[in-house]
């Protein structure tokens, strides 16, 4: 009457349902780490390091809680590749009366799971994620019959639900949302606070050299690994984080500092994203903190809109329009990714810095991924495949359920205006607002057109001009077509052109 329990790589909770009711004397928790998992598609060698010392270290941890743990390495002689293989292989060595499995986060995953039962001949249950503060239901009852799908209604519904931030029914402070205090840049002098780094223990140092030696031709660093692996190191994030840099988080929320990737950010999604952190005990640090008197209502919303809000809405979404959002493809763009994307070689100062800062840290902010590398992506008509496949392999907090609403809603419009009320696309200009890039940059962002002109600024007229027909109507658009039909035609076709050698450039793969 033993069952076997299967836990993956972002599951490191021992609240799960399927680890809390394990029976400790009878079941074995089965965790693997596979060459699918690690390489279908070639993450970052952080991204790996990290996952796979966590995923030891929360082994060590169910064993001190008594747990019968079956940990299988990824250089075992045992290891079979895949988590069905080795479910398979844990079958045949043992007795089994059942499997358990908690849902996963992938729609790929799942679809496979689903099959296990008739694959495996024996009862498959797939255990619930309680580990989100709505479920994938719940999301899609509240879209049910919505014109519009809008992250800031389910937001609201979301802080009454969970009485979060709240006065009786109202808001605290009068206001569900104090963004507009949030887009401050940052001044050159400004000292921020330095981020929590944890010095690699006996099990680091083993994956790092694990890595080192099976990851090779995977994307981004292994030197300088300084992420949290356990839960009790997650939470000293976390709390750094309320205490240092939650009361400017508001403030500089927007802002880019070339040289400093951290900024007054948390950086705890690695932890929450993997289990070693609970989105509800985030939001709760948070709102105690502002209780306190600690730290300002501005940066407490906005802190806890990214969680509460922006996180589960995402969530909700991928399920709602899963598999269709993974194809989705509205202005039907097929660029092949520009090899800088791998390397960072470029003359554009704020891609350099960006793509720079993910191949060394596995992390870019929001900010850095969603107005300069997901703009560019937009206005450079990338595929939405390889943008999708990049952003998931790239960055130490991606798994598909958060990576791809973010990349096909959010930056590439792909799903045609579901997540978002219109496009993030922005030119030259903002980008030079929200950081100190553009001093450092082969190209003038003041500059409209011609060969030292800041591609942002051409690309964004091309775009509007070339999607007028799928944008004008959009009432969000409004002020931009009557700007772009005050603009001078030939300043538009100077613009065109300057955009066609400049994406003719990028096919070809030259160096822009
Ligand atoms: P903070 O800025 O400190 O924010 C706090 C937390 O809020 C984050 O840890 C995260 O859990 C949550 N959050 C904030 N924004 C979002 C959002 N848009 N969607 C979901 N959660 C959010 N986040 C991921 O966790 N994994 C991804 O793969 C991912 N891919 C992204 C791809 C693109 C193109 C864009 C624009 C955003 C993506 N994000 C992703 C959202 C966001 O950029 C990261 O959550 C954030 O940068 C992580 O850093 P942090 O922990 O310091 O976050
Ligand atoms: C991302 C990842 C990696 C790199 N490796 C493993 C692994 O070896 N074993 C495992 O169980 N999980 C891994 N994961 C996480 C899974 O890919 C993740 O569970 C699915 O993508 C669903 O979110
Ligand atoms: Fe980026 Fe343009 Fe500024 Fe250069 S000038 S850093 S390309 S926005």
């Amino acid at each position: 009457m033993a069952s076997l329990i299967l836990v993956l790589g972002d599951q490191l909770t021992d609240t799960l349902p399927a680890i809390a009711n394990a029976r400790k004397t009878k079941d074995t928790i089965l965790m693997a780490e596979v060459r699918e998992e690690a390489t279908y598609v070639k993450h970052h060698k952080k991204k790996i390091a990290f996952l796979f010392s966590a995923m030891r270290h929360f082994a060590k941890h169910l064993r001190d809680s008594n747990y019968n743990v079956n940990y299988v390495y990824y250089d075992d002689e045992e290891n079979k590749g895949s988590l069905l293989e080795q479910v398979k292989h844990s079958l045949a060595s043992q007795s089994f009366t059942d499997v358990k499995v908690t849902s996963p986060g992938e729609y790929r995953l799942l679809k496979s799971m689903e099959q296990w039962q008739s694959v495996l001949g024996i009862p498959v249950t797939i255990c619930e994620d309680n580990r989100f503060l709505a479920t994938p239901e719940e999301f899609s009852s509240w879209a049910e019959g919505k014109k519009q799908l809008r992250m800031e209604f389910f937001y609201r519904e979301m802080r009454r639900k969970h009485n979060v931030l709240m006065d009786g029914k109202n808001p605290i402070g009068g206001k569900w949302n104090y963004d507009a205090q949030n887009r401050e840049s940052m001044p050159e002098t400004h000292q921020v606070p330095k981020h929590t780094v944890f010095k690699p223990d006996d099990i680091s140092s083993e994956v790092i050299e694990l890595v080192k030696n099976n990851f090779e031709g995977h994307f981004g660093e292994i030197e300088d690994f300084h992420f949290a692996v356990t839960r009790e190191d997650a939470l000293a994030v976390l709390n750094t984080f309320i205490d240092e840099r939650l009361p400017n988080f508001g403030q500089y929320q927007d802002a880019m500092v070339e040289g400093k990737p951290w900024l007054y950010h948390s950086h705890i999604g690695f932890y929450l994203n993997c289990g070693l952190l609970t989105p509800s005990e985030a939001i709760q640090a948070a709102e105690q903190a502002y209780h306190a008197g600690q730290v300002p209502l501005n940066s407490a919303e906005g802190f806890i809109r990214q969680i509460l809000g922006w996180r589960e809405y995402v969530r909700g979404f991928y399920w709602h329009f899963m598999p269709g959002l993974k194809t989705d493809n509205y202005f039907n763009n097929s660029r092949a990714l520009p090899s800088f994307f791998w390397d960072g070689q470029t003359n554009m100062n704020c891609m350099r810095q960006c793509i720079k800062e993910t191949q060394k840290n596995a992390y870019a902010h929001h900010i850095q991924r969603l107005m300069v590398i997901g703009n560019f992506s937009l206005l450079t008509e990338l595929s939405p495949e390889e943008v999708q496949a990049w952003y998931l392999l790239v960055y130490a907090d991606a798994y598909e359920w958060v990576e791809l609403p973010n990349v096909a809603g959010m930056i590439l419009y792909s799903d045609g205006g579901n997540l978002a009320s219109k496009p993030y696309v922005a030119s030259g200009s903002y980008i030079n607002k929200m950081s100190n890039y553009c001093k450092n940059c082969g190209y003038q962002v003041s500059k409209k057109t011609g060969p030292k002109a800041c591609p942002f600024n051409y690309l964004y007229w091309h775009f509007i001009d070339k999607q007028k027909e799928k944008l004008s109507n959009n009432h969000r658009m409004a002020m931009i077509y009557k700007t772009y039909g005050r603009m001078k035609e030939e300043n538009i076709e100077t613009m065109k052109q300057d955009a066609a050698i400049f994406l003719s450039k990028l096919t070809k793969n030259e160096e822009v």
